[in-house]
């Protein structure tokens, strides 16, 4: 048939160490806020899968936590083997580095990636905070020679600068295949699995400094009530001394906390929250199997 080709499929894994932008620069790609993002690192704790549908070609990214070394808890362990498995999973590895540092953490990731056999794509994230653009033409060719990716791509995720260039390098390499997923699908997680992410986002934003990776969140309740959306999250801690911490002064923090993740889950499901939270303790739980099985972590 002229004109017409034959569709492409790749599911991609989007790998690096934490807080270089793997989350930021799914969404920028899917044009869609799927992943939450803050500017701590670990933030990610699944794999998720966001699909792109184009008329010829399907892309199938897969976010995972920031590979990281130095910490020994199961959960750490867990983070680092969610994300091997989707880099082992996918026909494509994209990995992220930050273009102003790039350390041992990504010397890690990179050794790991040359063990794969896969096309490799680099995309060289946060470019919007490069004030001397004379340093970037030394830094990818330094890429180029080292690693010998397909492409490398410079972009910013936040400013959704590149991402044209980068989807298209993407699509070039993706080898014929039928569409996996419907067209209206962007993920295959449950819109239950996208409100916790939303309420976590929110408890990272806002206290990850007093509470390093001790968080996660449960939606216990979730009922549509008319246009309006009632639900009920369990904020997970390790300590009765955090569950003070995410209380707050006279509740204030919970209370924003409870407002902002509100508005985001407005923004994400169109229609108006109740959003009820609680605060529980659960000993230990980031480095114990069992919790890490109940909150879905064990998961690769
Ligand atoms: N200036 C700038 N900031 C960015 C860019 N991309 C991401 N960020 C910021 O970098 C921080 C980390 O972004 P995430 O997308 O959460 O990073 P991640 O790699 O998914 O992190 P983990 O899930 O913890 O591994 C956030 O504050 C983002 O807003 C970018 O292109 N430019
Ligand atoms: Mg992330």
């Amino acid at each position: 048939m002229s004109g017409e080709s034959s569709p492409r499929f790749a599911t991609i894994a989007v790998l690096g160490r934490p807080n270089v932008g793997k989350s930021t620069l799914l969404n920028a790609l899917i044009g869609y806020k799927l992943c939450i993002t803050a500017s701590k690192p670990q933030t990610t704790r699944h794999r998720l899968l966001g699909v792109l549908t184009r008329p010829d070609a399907q892309l199938a990214f897969l976010d995972t936590p920031g590979i990281h070394r130095g910490q020994t808890r199961a959960l750490n362990r867990a983070l680092n083997r969610t994300a091997k498995a989707a880099g082992d999973e996918a026909d494509i590895s994209l990995w992220v580095l930050d273009v102003l540092r790039q350390d041992e953490e990504d010397e890690a990731v990179g050794q790991w990636l040359e063990t794969q056999t896969k096309p490799l794509v680099i995309a060289l994230n946060k470019i919007d905070r490069l004030a001397d653009k004379s340093a970037l033409l030394p830094m990818l060719s330094a890429l180029q020679e080292r690693y010998k990716p397909v492409s490398i791509v410079p972009v910013s995720a936040l400013k959704t600068r590149g991402i044209d260039q980068l989807r298209d390098a993407l699509l070039a390499l993706a080898p014929a295949g039928e569409a996996q997923f419907d067209e209206d699908d962007i993920t295959d997680r449950s819109e239950k699995f996208l409100a916790a992410e939303r309420v976590r986002e929110q408890v990272v934003r806002l206290l990850r400094d007093e509470l390093p990776f001790s968080t996660t969140v449960e939606i216990e309740n979730f009922q549509r009530d008319g246009n309006l959306l009632r639900l009920g999250a369990i904020i997970w801690v390790e300590r009765e001394g955090q569950k003070a911490i995410v209380i707050g002064k006279g509740g204030a923090q919970l209370k924003t906390i409870g407002t902002q993740a509100r508005q985001s889950l407005e923004s994400l499901f169109g229609c108006k929250v109740h959003l009820e939270t609680w605060v529980r303790v659960r000993e230990n739980w980031s480095d114990d199997e069992r919790a890490l099985r109940r909150f879905g972590l064990d998961q690769i």
